[in-house]
């Protein structure tokens, strides 16, 4: 298998993190999606990362469907329960954590537009999902441990990447000090192999 992915993309640092995770062997291809000559969209006609080719050249995007077909390809280590309100949890959890960091990056496009056409009232949309998802992952995660209790899964590794991610475009945003239980479960998370391993170039 082969993903192609960037070193700063939280969808990629998710499914990077599941497949070490899960001790899954691939390689790894960087992309830049912005560069004019990017080859991406003869893999992804989206034209985004991550996105994995499989042993047979066919593609699978995106994240959450990759990380869900990761999940099969081995019984070691399961990040997404098999069935039930248990796994529609964990699902919820990352829509919740993929959409923050959607959130996350509309800003950071945004902001990259001139000046004079940015949008306040466009930024201020953005900035309060950011705002009321940490607000949800922080009292969803309460006391438990992990996001679905004692269990480690994929939730974690989400919600991991979405942190990640906030300290390394958004440091302005102190989400540690406004949401401890959230600090509690990053601090963990920043120890395990898998995410010392994809943290992102800080760049
Ligand atoms: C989002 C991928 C994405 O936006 C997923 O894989 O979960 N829902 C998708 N990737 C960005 C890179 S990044 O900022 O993580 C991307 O490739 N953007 C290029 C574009 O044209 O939007």
């Amino acid at each position: 298998m082969k993903l192609i992915a960037a070193l700063t993309s939280p969808y990629a640092r998710k499914v990077r993190i599941v497949m070490a995770e899960k001790k899954l062997d691939y390689q790894l291809e960087l992309e830049n999606v912005w560069a004019p000559d990017t080859k991406i969209q003869e893999s992804n006609p989206l034209g985004k990362v991550p996105c994995l080719i499989m042993e047979d050249g066919s593609s699978l995007f995106d994240s959450r469907v990759i990380v869900e077909y990761l999940d099969t390809l081995s019984p070691v280590g399961r990040l997404i329960p098999q069935g039930g309100r248990e796994r529609a949890a964990v699902k919820c959890w990352e829509a919740l954590a993929d959409g923050t960091v959607d959130a996350c990056i509309a800003i950071f496009l945004e902001n990259k537009r001139p000046e004079a056409q940015r949008s306040a009232d466009w930024l201020d949309r953005q900035y309060n999902k950011i705002k009321a998802a940490l607000v949800s992952m922080e009292s969803g995660l309460g006391d438990n441990s992990y996001c679905m209790g004692v269990n480690y899964s994929l939730a974690d590794i989400a919600v991991g990447c979405v942190l990640g991610y906030l300290d390394l475009r958004f440091a302005q945003i102190d989400w540690r000090s406004e949401h401890p239980n959230l600090d509690r479960l990053y601090k963990k998370l920043a120890t395990k192999p898998a995410f010392v391993e994809t943290a992102p170039p800080i760049a």
